[in-house]
């Protein structure tokens, strides 16, 4: 079977997240950005053995072999896919659940986690993401990543993630990349990181 990669479907409307990230933002970040690297991915694999593979083994070939266009094009698919799951325009507030109980047995409290994630994605030095993860012992990381850089090349459970390219806030913040930040605490999908997580 060969599959033909597509942008998937926005888990809700363009103009759901608006004032916080405008319909606008979307056509770019969504409609153009990760379309590129869906149609860059479906390019780069086709009539190759990768044609018919699923995203995580592309990905983890694109690593091994050092092929950077692969890996650049189907780990960028793969965290926009991931991304537009964090946000809800019914997200925000306190997290509540498993994964309320994680954070604070690993960051002491809500506020801490807070303050060292949004640290981390506004520090992250160019391009990348800052995400959440959960570690092969259960234990959650915040982990800044450069580029297309994923938690799952570490065998790490992918928990939230936000995009900080710059292509991610261009359209409604600007060069401001700390205002983008704190936004995302406005809309952040906790029901999406319960169910991400894995290992209790
Ligand atoms: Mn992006």
């Amino acid at each position: 079977m060969k599959i033909t990669h597509q942008l998937p479907e926005l888990p809700y409307d363009k103009e759901a997240l608006a004032p916080i990230i405008t319909k606008e933002a979307f056509d770019y970040h969504y409609g153009k950005h990760h379309l590129a690297y869906v149609n860059n991915l479906n390019e780069l694999i086709r009539d190759t053995p990768l044609a018919d593979a699923s995203m995580e083994k592309i990905i983890q070939t694109g690593f091994q072999d050092n092929n950077a266009g692969l890996f650049n094009n189907a780990a960028q698919h793969w965290n926009h896919s991931f991304f537009w799951h964090c946000l809800s325009p019914n997200g925000g507030n306190e997290p509540e659940g498993k994964i309320k109980e994680l954070i604070v047995r690993d960051f002491e409290s809500f506020e801490k986690f807070k303050e060292e994630f949004s640290a981390s994605a506004t520090k992250l030095f160019g391009s990348g993401w800052a995400w959440l993860a959960q570690n092969q012992e259960g234990t959650l990381e915040i982990l800044p990543m450069k580029d297309a850089q994923t938690p799952i090349i570490e065998n790490k459970i992918p928990i939230l993630t936000l995009d900080v390219w710059e292509h991610a806030y261009y359209i409604d913040y600007r060069n401001a990349r700390p205002k983008f930040v704190e936004i995302f605490w406005d809309i952040v999908n906790w029901n999406f990181a319960n169910k991400n997580l894995r290992l209790k």
